[in-house]
Order: C-alpha cells, then structure tokens, then sequence
C-alpha cells in the first residue's frame, strides 16, 4: 500500500514537472541520457531549448579559416567545418582560384574530407557550420552528403553585396529552365534513359 502510494505520488510529481516549470530537469535528464550517443536528434532537442556553446565554437572555427583565407591570399573568405559526435572532422576553405576549380567551395571541400576520413560516401548525423550561408552547388552537395544540420554566418545576400553570385544563382533555380541565363536545352533523351534503366535493373548495386 505504501509503495503504491509512492508510486502514484513520483507519477504525480513527474507528470507537473513535464506539464510547467521544471522542463529544464526533464531536458537536463534528457541530455544526459543522450550525451556521447550517435542519437542526434535528441541533442538537437536539448540544443533549440538552451545556449549551444560548442556550436559557437566550430562557428567561430569557420569564421577563423574565412579570415585566415583572405590574409593568406589563398582563395575567397569562407570557411567551414564538419562535425560529427562533437568534434570538427574535417575543414574546408575557399580554394577557387588557387586550384582553378570553379567548385572549390570551402563546403564541397570540407565534405569531401569528411567522407574521405569517415570513409563514408554520406555524412548522416553530421552537422556543417560555414562563414557563409551554401550557394546552390554547396546546398546540394549537402543534401547529397546527407547533412543532419546546416549552420551559417553570413547570408547568401551578403556575398552577393561583395560580388559573390550565390543569391543570383538562387534566383536562377527559381526560373523555368528556358528563362534561365545558361541556356539548357533538352536533348537525346531517349538514348539517355538507357543508362538509367541498366541501372534501374542492376542487382546488387549500391544505392545512394
Ligand atoms: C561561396 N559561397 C559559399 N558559401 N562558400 C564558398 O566557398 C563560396 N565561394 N563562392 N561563393
Ligand atoms: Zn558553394
């Protein structure tokens, strides 16, 4: 009867701590439980409802390789990182004209460390913080690497204030194919399609 008792009254005590005031000891407890665990989610739960100071850190760790890359004369000013499980796994910086690659943005270059490192053709349940907001190569790069998180410091309409055309290209996505700047125009689709469908049929490929 007592134990009963005590039952009720902990399930009584749990339940007005979830309900008002005391969220942050259901959260603590939340955190702790979750705390080194490949369980992103529940720390980004635990991130939207307090401060995330490791998560300034790597930003200012992007914001540092920006400025370094501009005082070095190496490329444009940004930078990023990846992290996994807390902690940086690779870094990128803008190196455009110093390996005249027109896709050597600081993101590309940091998720293809990352993979290489983590020998892993995605980044589930890493997390990208760069200087800047990704131009589109760089958003899809990140979707194809499959990103949990993206963080950024500067927007895409602040590069563009200093002759950077990511918001331009942008808006070109935002056009019917026809209307855009580069022509693109449709042809030979159905020799085309046969690649697709040898791969449609393929067994024991390896999707992605
Ligand atoms: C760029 N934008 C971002 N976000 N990152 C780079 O490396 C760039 N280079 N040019 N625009
Ligand atoms: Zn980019």
């Amino acid at each position: 009867m007592v134990a009963k008792d005590f039952a009720y009254f902990s399930a009584a005590l749990i339940l007005a701590c979830l309900n008002s005031g005391c969220e942050r000891v259901h959260i603590d407890r939340f955190a702790r439980r979750f705390a080194g665990s490949s369980d992103q989610h529940a720390l980004d739960d635990y991130a939207m409802t307090e401060p995330n100071l490791t998560g300034h850190a790597f930003m200012a760790r992007a914001i540092q390789l920006s400025l370094e890359n501009v005082q070095s004369g190496r490329g444009g000013p940004f930078g990023c990182v990846v992290v996994e499980a807390g902690k940086i796994v690779a870094e990128g910086v803008n190196q455009v004209t110093a390996m005249n690659d027109p896709t050597a943005h600081a993101e590309v270059l940091a998720i293809r460390q990352a993979c290489q490192k983590l020998r892993c053709f995605e980044l589930r349940g890493c997390d990208l913080y760069t200087s800047c907001e990704p131009c589109p190569m760089c958003l899809g790069a990140i979707y194809w690497a499959r990103i949990h998180k993206v963080y950024f410091g500067n927007l895409a309409e602040d590069a563009a204030k200093i002759g950077f055309n990511d918001s331009a290209i942008y808006k070109e996505l935002a056009r019917p194919r026809a209307q855009r700047e580069i022509p693109m125009v449709p042809m030979m689709r159905d020799e085309a399609l046969a690649a697709f469908r040898a791969w449609a049929e393929k067994p024991g490929k390896i999707p992605y």
